[in-house]
């Protein structure tokens, strides 16, 4: 008998048994908080890769009835297509504004927003610093690769210096279009930022990093002290003109150079000996 003509069942059984006959053991799969769709992204974009460790945590946590997400402008504006969880979209760049209301109107629920480096740092630059100063209590999650990815690579404000954009064929030059501007570092010092830092996902032990730093800010968001700031170097094979273990290399040894990965803002001992009550 071909495989075409045998059954679906005889097929599936096939499949789920190694080839000794024994069943296989599943000790990876993707969580049932991320939509089972395929997704628009680029081959190699991290922002795939994000969305499957929030969708990871909020699983484990048990928390996918209590959080909502807000999703940007700019490649990850479909988001929502993807994260099984109540999600609004926002305007450009307006995310932290969007999600003050959320919070404030359900202060229990878990509120983070999903934004990239011109959706954030660029339009949404007021909402967030504002947002963040007035210490609201949500996760800022910020993807900062380097460039406009939506809209085919125009230079953002945290593209490095000599680096070329659609915008600047001629690599950025800061007599001219001043200087990468670092998020993390500008708004770590404001009162109301609770924990702010700058993880990376190129290899095994940046996702572990980034996996605990945005667990920890999910948990921290309990205490109610303020504004959370997960910042994730992130990268762009298509408009980078690179291939996905390129940019591996590029977020090492260039972007990281700029946007150093670690931690910048820590809560203080005291205010996390509530934690396990809250
Ligand atoms: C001057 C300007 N304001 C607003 C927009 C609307 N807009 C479209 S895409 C985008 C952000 C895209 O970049 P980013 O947030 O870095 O996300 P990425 O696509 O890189 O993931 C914005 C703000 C625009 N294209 N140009
Ligand atoms: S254009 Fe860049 S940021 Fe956008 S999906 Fe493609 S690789 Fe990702
Ligand atoms: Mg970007």
């Amino acid at each position: 008998m071909t495989i075409e003509e045998r059954s679906n069942i005889d097929i599936i059984q096939e499949k789920d048994n190694n080839i000794i006959g024994e069943p296989y053991e599943t000790v990876y799969q993707k969580p049932g908080t991320l939509i089972d769709v395929d997704m628009h992204y680029c081959p190699g974009c991290y922002h795939s890769l994000v969305h499957k460790l929030l969708m990871e945590i909020i699983e484990e946590m048990d928390i996918q009835e209590q959080t909502i997400g807000v999703a940007p402008v700019g490649c990850s504006v479909f988001a929502y297509d993807y994260m099984d969880i109540d999600m609004q979209q926002a305007a450009h760049g307006r995310a932290a504004a969007v999600a003050t209301g959320i919070k404030r109107l359900l202060p229990d629920k878990y509120v983070f927003t999903y934004q990239g480096d011109g959706d954030l740092a660029a339009i949404g630059i007021a909402e967030t610093i504002h947002a963040i100063n007035r210490g609201e209590n949500i996760l800022i999650v910020f993807i900062n690769n380097a460039v406009y990815g939506m809209t085919s690579g125009q230079m953002a404000p945290t593209t490095l210096t000599g680096m070329q954009t659609t915008t600047s064929p001629a690599g950025r030059d800061t007599n001219i279009h001043g200087h990468p501007i670092k998020i993390s570092e500008l708004v770590a010092p404001l009162p109301g930022a609770f924990y702010v830092t700058r993880q990376a996902v190129n290899n095994a032990n940046g996702v572990r990093r980034t996996k605990k730093a945005l667990q920890n800010a999910f948990n921290y968001q309990r205490l109610k002290k303020g504004t959370c700031l997960v910042e994730i170097v992130g990268n762009c094979p298509s408009n980078w003109k690179m291939t996905p273990i390129e940019c591996t290399g590029f977020v090492e040894e260039q972007m990281m150079k700029t946007f150093p990965v670690g931690d910048i803002k820590l809560p203080k001992a005291e205010d996390l000996k509530n934690l396990k009550e809250a």
